[in-house]
């Protein structure tokens, strides 16, 4: 059965962009329902984040019985991980089978990046053009190109001088063995850096770690998945999704409702000793209720961390240059690692304070800091993304009223639940800036944002409209809605790649909807229900 949007063969009734967990999902959901779909994907294959980064260590921190596809019972019956938190090859070969599975590479092209798009507000639909010179028109477009998909330029003199081995942890395109021998050195303390430096350490003559700002690093704690323990999970999969779906996070919910002042420094204590313990996203950070509203409530869990650092790393110098004291514990994305303390207590590691003495600039062989010279022969690059913004204005879309999507967000990032943009009719972004994406478990949004979109197309289809697209006014409210919701919270205060404070420049828009995805849900399905309000179909 098919329901074309459009009776030119030449026009496809969605464009996606990406091929990683969205665009999977989106062209298989779409195409199951009768649309006529083409991808693609700048990379030559599917994986999309997972693809590219493949740095040593490179690991999920949602455990990766949530950190999948729950839209196909059979698909989740049949796919067992091996580890509480998935390394990135096992992820990798999940996508390619899930891709395998459904028969979803024939709907991508792949090594093809769109470049540009441009909304024929006559014609009605997208006119969309790729790297390699070509135009494609669709009626809708619709990115999966992922909030964390640009990798963030190093804005530091001197790198070029640089002739030694130069690698970034989310392109990364050697062996560990390349290092192996090697005087490396790592730049940043991000969830990539913190995985990829107890690894390189293992093989490197020596590791000099390159630090700006200190982070609450907390222990992984991966570990095997018993037989046992899977197949309880497999027995009560639809339960245990069903569960995330509503939940604040997307995982399990575990419910607190006390604050850290409503009991004694003892008890206090010996619950964030437990939490230390099981760690995650379930961990010291969310113990008490009020640790990321308060901030002396939150000051007890950030001096907990701070008391594990001093008590790990042996050369007190050394500790004291990574006790966290910029930020708030949890409100820049928390870091898990395994061994990262521990990695600062071998001889051939070494850290180096930025703060203290800031790179000045690089030499062919050497990093050049305000105190010193590091000789290096490989430098690691472990700095991060351009958030949302990087992926989404990279797509170089022009709307309806000829202005590009940056100028209408020079002021601030908007959007209508994340999904839409007033003045781009026919466009959607799945788990984009200001839906609860990027805090929470990201495969629950994309599943239901990949819904609620399909639903749409359904609705303006089914209404005979070609055209669909978020008012001002409902923009207005979303953003208003995001703003209340995150200004109580150490988020809206705290600088961070969330807020876009890693750019230089980037408007300062907390980029989440920190409400989280159970009551997202409710929202967007009120909307749907109640005939998208705030959408106009045409
Ligand atoms: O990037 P980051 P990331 N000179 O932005 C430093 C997801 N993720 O790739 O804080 C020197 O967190 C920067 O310093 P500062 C996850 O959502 C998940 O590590 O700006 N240093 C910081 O230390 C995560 O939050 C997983 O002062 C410079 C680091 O580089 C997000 O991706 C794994 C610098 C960047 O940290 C991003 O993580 C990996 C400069 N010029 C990623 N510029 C898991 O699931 C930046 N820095 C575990």
């Amino acid at each position: 059965m098919n329901f074309p949007s459009t009776s030119d063969p030449a026009v496809v009734d969605v464009i996606g962009v990406g091929a990683g967990f969205t665009g999977l999902y989106l062209s298989h959901r779409l195409t199951t329902a009768g649309w006529t779909f083409a991808g693609f994907e700048a990379g030559p294959s599917v994986g999309g984040t997972w693809f590219w980064n493949t740095y040593p260590g490179a690991r999920c921190d949602v455990e990766s019985i949530y950190y999948s596809y729950s839209f196909d019972e059979a698909l989740q019956q049949e796919w067992t991980w091996s580890q509480r938190f998935a390394p990135q090859p096992e992820i990798l070969s999940y996508i390619e089978h899930v891709a395998d599975r459904f028969d979803l590479r024939r709907h991508f092209t792949f090594n093809a990046r769109v470049v540009g798009a441009t909304w024929n507000a006559a014609d009605r639909l997208w006119e969309v053009r790729l790297d390699n010179g070509e135009t494609r028109r669709s009626r809708y477009l619709i990115s999966g190109a992922g909030g964390l998909s640009t990798p963030k330029d190093f804005d530091v003199p001197g790198l070029e001088n640089f002739t030694g081995l130069q690698v970034s942890t989310s392109r990364w395109n050697i062996s560990l063995d390349d290092l192996a021998g090697k005087r490396v050195a790592v730049i940043g303390t991000g969830s990539s850096g913190v995985q990829a430096i107890p690894l390189i350490a293992q093989v490197a003559e020596h590791v000099t770690v390159f630090q700006r700002t200190p982070n609450y690093v907390m222990p992984a704690r991966n570990a095997e998945l018993s037989p046992e323990g899977v197949g309880a999970v497999k027995e009560d999969y639809l339960a245990i999704r069903e569960e995330c779906r509503h939940s604040p996070g997307g995982i399990p919910d575990r419910p607190v409702t006390d604050n850290a002042f409503d009991v004694s420094d003892e008890e206090r204590r010996r619950r964030y000793e437990e939490a230390y313990a099981r760690s995650g996203f379930q961990g010291v950070g969310s113990e008490f209720a009020d640790l990321l509203i308060d901030a002396e409530a939150n000051r007890t869990a950030s001096e907990f961390i701070h008391d594990k650092i001093r008590e790990i790393v042996e050369n007190p110098a050394t500790a004291e240059l990574l006790v966290p004291k910029y930020h708030p514990l949890g409100a820049k994305r928390s870091v898990f690692g395994t061994d990262y303390y521990e990695t600062y207590n071998r001889s051939n590691v070494s850290l180096v304070s930025l703060r203290d003495e800031p790179i000045e600039t690089m030499t062919e062989n050497a990093i050049v800091t305000s105190k010193g010279t590091y000789e290096v022969d490989a430098v690691v690059l472990a700095i991060g993304f351009d958030a949302f913004t990087g992926p989404l204005f990279g797509l170089g879309l022009t709307g309806a009223s000829g202005a590009k999507l940056q100028e209408a967000w020079s002021d601030g990032i908007r959007s209508y639940l994340g999904i839409m943009a007033a003045d781009f009719p026919n466009f959607f972004m799945v788990g984009g800036p200001l839906s609860p994406a990027l805090v929470s478990n990201v495969v629950v949004t994309i599943e239901q944002a990949v819904d609620w979109i399909a639903d749409l197309l359904e609705h303006a289809r089914d209404t005979g409209a070609t055209v669909v697209e978020a008012t001002a006014e409902a923009e207005n409210e979303w953003v208003d809605i995001t703003e209340t919701t995150v200004a109580p919270t150490l988020f809206a205060t705290t600088d961070s790649w969330y807020r876009g404070s890693n750019i230089e420049g980037k408007p300062n828009t907390f980029m989440g909807y920190v409400g989280g995805v159970g009551k997202y849900r409710r929202m967007c399905t009120e909307i749907a229900k109640r005939g998208y309000p705030g959408v106009a179909v045409d």
